[in-house]
């Protein structure tokens, strides 16, 4: 796929992205239709109502390309030259509780040799109206202007985000991760959306995010907006498809911050 069709790829997920995020803001304080719940997530009718949506505006201007999306995999996905990864609403479990705390997460993705690689992310979050934007290769963009990662140079004066992902498992893998950063942090934060904690990284609000068995459709956009920024954002993959791994942080405090999740693992695992 050509680079020059960037722009105009993007410019349809921005479209779609503040389409599906004017339906989080019209239901944020109406009941909502919950079509499954279980422990620790809920998954509403609104979910579902917001990819169709996203998915008939990105059709209508792109109509090749598949969708893969929390709500719904096209299987043309894992051999298209290019997929977009969708998730209509991360931070669900906070939207469903009319906490203002969730976003519109957009990719674009191109195939390159086995594997697909990022090049459009966006990321709407439609209760601060904060766009954040990127095309590989480019600056990330807040409402249009550059963003950059922060510059805090270790731990001791950084703001870490944590996310626990939906099971059992994950959480028990991360608490000692949780155990062993609390206290060499300045603070630890868990907001329940993985795109906005990336894009907090990128924008500098964050210094770091960890989270483990986070999906693709959550992290792909937020996690190219992080690089565009000039921070690191590495998933990695898990034997589950679709599921990662990921440590991301404004480049200065990488190997401090890897370092603590490595010890807060090893302590989990005695
Ligand atoms: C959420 C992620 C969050 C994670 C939650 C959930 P969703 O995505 O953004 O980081 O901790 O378990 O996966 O399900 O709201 O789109």
């Amino acid at each position: 796929m050509k680079s020059s069709r960037f722009p105009s790829l993007q410019k349809s997920a921005v479209a779609a992205a503040r389409g599906a995020g004017g339906l989080m803001r019209l239901h944020l304080r109406r009941t909502k239709k919950v079509n499954e719940s279980c422990h620790h997530d809920i998954k509403l009718d609104l979910d579902v109502r917001c990819q169709r949506a996203i998915t008939r505006l990105l059709a209508r201007d792109f109509p090749g390309i598949p969708v893969l999306g929390e709500e719904g995999i096209d299987e043309r996905v894992r051999a298209a030259e290019a997929r977009w990864v969708v998730d209509p609403i991360d931070g669900t479990v906070n939207f469903a509780h009319g906490i203002p705390h969730a976003a519109v997460s957009i990719a674009l993705q191109v195939r390159e040799g086995d594997a697909y690689a990022t090049k459009v992310g966006v990321v709407y979050d439609p209760f601060m109206d904060e766009l954040w934007t990127a095309i590989v290769g480019r600056p990330a963009l807040l409402n249009g202007r550059r963003i950059h990662v922060s510059k805090r140079r270790n731990l001791g004066e950084s703001i870490v985000s944590l996310g626990f992902a939906k099971s059992t498992e994950s959480l028990d893998h991360m608490l000692p991760v949780f155990n062993e950063l609390v206290h060499r942090v300045r603070k630890i934060r868990l907001m329940g959306s993985a795109a906005l904690a990336l894009t907090y990284v990128a924008d500098g609000r964050f210094d770091g995010y960890v989270e483990s068995g986070i999906r693709l459709w959550d992290i792909a956009a937020g996690g190219l907006i992080v690089q565009c920024a000039g921070g690191v954002f590495e998933p990695g993959d898990t034997a589950e498809e679709f599921r990662h791994s990921l440590n991301c942080n404004n480049r200065i405090i990488d190997r401090e911050l890897k370092a603590a999740v490595v010890a807060g693992l090893a302590r989990g695992a005695r």
